[in-house]
């Protein structure tokens, strides 16, 4: 593999104890500026009783109170926004619930730092100015697309934004211009192998693509392993738009997400208690972003599962690693690379008055894809068997939930009493999925 290449070595190979006085220092100094100069963060803070002044170590930060996906919403679109808007360089919006999404806003010193993290996460994996990397994730309103360009355009790969769809078309770019490294979802990267399959492409033989930066969703090690059959290797990225976007890889050794510590700190948490855990202890990721500047985070809850690891990795990189995403605290599902809350869908559902109390959804992977369905069931006045008005009011629906969720989702009628009832907690979402 060579020798190990560092795009940031004096942060990356910073000893650990020199880190954490750097990430108090930081902590510090955005505890007392938004204390003093942003009412919602001083109001919280006052409410919490909590003052700049008891913050007198890293450890301090758990006085701090918790920040949540339902304040940013409650301050949708810019009510968060701690700089002028003239400041503000560019906006990303994460898809919505309940109808309302969470606009992200970056100062160009933001953007700045996003792309750093992409450059040493490029770095850690061997991606440089002899790369051709073709950037799979969406472009626009989504992080993926855009993040992971400026990321591989600031370490010198050539990139060629090709988003999401026209997948023959894909394969013949990654043929024709020799494109190395893709960046996209796990379950696009299945449904690109096989497209390329179908069309007689061996990606090994036939392209020189070896490397993959896989994230947004979860995935697992068999698929790993089914994505290196290829002759492809395969590396998680992991990130979320209230970070900024993509921002951290697997390096080498893939033996954790390594975490840029003066960038963003980590913090593991009990999500029922809300009590720090220990290195090695799965719960609930909280974040702290230590260098934002549009729109501040402090001890976000996230609700990703994951642990801070143990020990040293042999890559020498000193940051903190956090292992693979194993699952989420809330219900949140991801469809398509679309994050999906259910709460959305009985949302969409209970303003169309013919629908009923009772509904179902569905998530399979048809070949690499996902699908969703789901089940309605309709008040007795509104049930028919007049098939042009059954097809007219599955059509509404279909175009409510599109509109509200951003996908297409299946609808199916069903007749009064037709679906299951529950006796206890109420089971609706049927994933099928496997990863
Ligand atoms: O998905 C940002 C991103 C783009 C990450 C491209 C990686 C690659 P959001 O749309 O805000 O941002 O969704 C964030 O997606 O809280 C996780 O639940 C999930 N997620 C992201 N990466 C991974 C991963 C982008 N590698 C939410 N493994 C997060 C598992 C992931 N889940």
């Amino acid at each position: 593999m060579g020798m190990t290449m560092y795009w940031n070595p004096k942060i990356e190979c910073m000893p650990k104890e020199e880190l954490k006085a750097l990430q108090y220092r930081e902590l510090k100094q955005l505890v007392n500026n938004l204390y003093s100069f942003n009412k919602f963060y001083h109001d919280r803070m006052v409410e919490h009783k909590v003052h700049p002044d008891d913050i007198t170590c890293l450890k301090d930060i758990a006085k701090l109170p918790f920040m949540y996906k339902q304040d940013l919403r409650d301050n949708y679109p810019t009510k968060m926004f701690t700089v002028p808007n003239n400041e503000i360089v560019r906006y990303h919006v994460s898809s919505g619930t309940t109808g309302k999404p969470t606009l992200v806003g970056y100062t160009q010193n933001d953007l700045d730092y996003w792309t750093e993290a992409l450059a040493r996460s490029f770095t850690s994996i061997g991606i440089g100015p002899d790369d051709t990397m073709q950037v799979s994730y969406g472009y626009g309103l989504f992080t993926g697309g855009l993040g992971a360009h400026y990321g591989a355009e600031k370490v010198g790969a050539t990139v060629l934004p090709a988003s999401t769809g026209n997948t023959e078309r894909q394969v013949e770019l990654i043929q024709d211009l020799g494109v190395t490294a893709i960046a996209c979802t796990p379950s696009y990267m299945i449904h690109l192998l096989d497209t390329a399959k179908k069309m007689g492409v061996d990606i090994q033989r036939d392209t020189k693509l070896r490397k993959a930066v896989l994230g947004a969703e979860p995935w697992s090690e068999s698929m790993r392993e089914h994505i290196e059959s290829y002759g492809v290797r395969a590396y998680d990225i992991y990130g979320t738009s209230e970070q900024a976007g993509p921002m951290f890889t697997e390096c080498e050794e893939r033996n954790g997400i390594h975490i840029c510590g003066d960038i963003m700190y980590v913090e593991i948490i009990d999500p029922e208690s809300g009590e720090p855990l220990e290195e090695g202890e799965k719960g609930e990721m909280v974040v702290t972003m230590l260098k934002k500047e549009a729109m501040p985070m402090i001890r976000y809850r996230i609700k990703d599962i994951t642990m801070l690891m143990e020990g040293e990795c042999a890559c020498g990189r000193t940051s903190p690693r956090i292992a693979r995403i194993s699952g989420r605290t809330d219900d949140m599902l991801i469809v398509r690379g679309i994050n999906v809350f259910p709460s959305q869908i009985e949302y969409t559902l209970l303003q169309i008055p013919e629908v009923g109390d009772q509904y179902m959804i569905y998530v399979s992977r048809e070949g690499a894809l996902d699908e969703m369905t789901i089940q309605v069931e309709l008040r007795p006045e509104a049930f028919t068997d007049k098939l042009e008005d059954m097809l007219a009011l599955r059509g509404r629906i279909e175009a409510a939930l599109k509109k509200y969720l951003n996908i297409y989702v299946k609808v199916e009628l069903k007749a009064p009493g037709e679906l299951p009832r529950f006796t206890g907690k109420a089971k609706r979402v049927v994933d099928t999925r496997v990863i």
